[in-house]
């Protein structure tokens, strides 16, 4: 590993958003990790970090390391963001206190929870259609098919044309990343879908008792403006879509790949909030998101300059072997947490225990139907500036015998 002059950070010579390494990622992970608690990027000008230490520490110093210049590689000081800012996303406290609060309390844990039944009840028909496929595709048919229905309902967006909630999730998670072409790629059908996207945000295009319905509440209430009501929406449908999608498809890898973990849970089904976290930790959807240095920081033994990106590299940092033994194993019975899918901080993750009531629901029905996930042909990735996941995956399904007795 090279040395060089960057405040005498340890120089890793990569593009972490080369084609190769985003379908890839483990050998860069572990390079990333290796080279240091902290490392300089020449390619791009930013610091990086795979250390789940380094990654959680920068997370929770909102104040030097600010996500109000954006949590991707571009630096809104310095070029405009492709989108007017997330309220809540791309700002800092104080501003991000009182936008958190009208989220947090639209997305309540009584909110959530009336949501179960529904989310069961999809889970167990989604399911049932997929024993009845000879061969699907885990990702279209499983993966993407119950947040669109179940969130989608939740947040209370019309049923027509769902599938663009998906186009628009990869736009802005793509847009985090360099002027590549999987970023170009993804904004060019912003022209159709953001337009598309504001006019579900507004008050009279949402369902009366979704979580949409719920933030516009707040704005009756005086709490935020009716146009950031609606910028809450956008951030719901932001944040919501393509990260449960992500989830569920590397769950099913995971499981697809690893049956002996499939038998270990079918065996034990009080393990599935666990098989969760040990899903988001070894297959961690959201793989990168960034902060910006407001002053040169001293830590880790290095000096990190001003005004610098830093990429949290949570991939790498969720398979830190300072935390976890034989990090590169998957294995629900580990305990898991506590890991940084859902980041850390100020800007933890405000909609994860819906996400993982999704999850959930649909890994229990999957847990009491399927005796066997086979993988069915060659599972494709997706190429994802800030998600890892899937692009398709083949599976067959196998109903447990005491169904198929039926
Ligand atoms: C947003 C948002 C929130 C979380 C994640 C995210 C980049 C976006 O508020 O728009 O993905």
């Amino acid at each position: 590993m090279a040395m060089d002059k960057v405040d005498g950070l340890p120089v890793f010579d990569v593009d972490p958003y080369a084609e190769a390494l985003l379908r890839e990622p483990a050998a860069y992970y572990q390079a990333l990790r290796a080279c240091g608690p902290l490392v300089w990027i020449p390619r791009y000008g930013v610091c990086a970090s795979g250390h789940i230490s380094v990654v959680e520490a920068a997370f929770r110093d909102w104040r030097r390391f600010s996500s109000a210049r954006g949590v991707g590689l571009a630096d809104f000081s310095r070029e405009p963001p492709w989108r007017p800012p997330s309220i809540i996303l791309e700002v800092d406290p104080p501003a991000h206190e009182r936008t958190r609060r009208v989220m947090a309390r639209a997305l309540s844990p009584q909110a959530v929870r009336a949501l179960q039944p529904r989310f069961e009840q999809v889970a167990a028909r989604l399911v049932e259609e997929a024993l009845a496929q000879r061969e699907l595709d885990g990702v279209s048919a499983l993966a993407a098919a119950f947040p669109l229905e179940v969130f989608g309902d939740a947040v209370g967006v019309a049923r027509e044309e769902r599938h663009k909630l998906l186009a628009y999730g990869h736009m802005v998670f793509d847009a985090l990343g360099p002027d590549n072409a999987v970023r170009r790629a993804a904004l060019a059908e912003a022209g159709e879908i953001v337009p598309w996207i504001a006019a579900r945000c507004a008050r009279e295009a949402l369902s009366d008792d979704g979580f949409g319905a719920a933030i516009h509440a707040a704005a009756e209430r005086g709490e935020v403006t009716p146009h950031e009501a609606s910028l809450l929406v956008r951030s719901l449908l932001s944040a919501g879509v393509d990260t449960t999608v992500a989830t569920l498809a590397n769950l099913l890898h995971c499981f697809a790949t690893h049956p002996a973990q499939w038998q270990i849970l079918r065996g034990a089904p009080e393990l599935v909030m666990a098989a969760i976290d040990e899903v988001l930790r070894y297959a961690s959807p959201v793989h990168t998101f960034c902060r910006t240095s407001t002053e040169a920081v001293d830590f880790v033994g290095f000096t990190m300059p001003a005004d610098t990106k830093l990429l949290c590299v949570m991939g790498a940092a969720n398979r830190d072997a300072a935390r976890w033994q034989d990090a590169e194993r998957f294995d629900i019975r580990r305990p898991s947490l506590p890991h940084v899918a859902f980041g850390s901080g100020i800007h933890v993750c405000v909609g994860q225990h819906v996400a993982r009531q999704e999850v959930a629901a649909l890994l229990a029905a999957l847990v009491a139907r399927v005796a066997r996930i086979e993988l069915a042909g060659e599972a494709e990735w997706r190429l994802g500036n800030a998600v890892h996941t899937l692009a398709r995956l083949p599976l067959k399904l196998h109903a447990t015998e005491a169904a198929s007795l039926r």
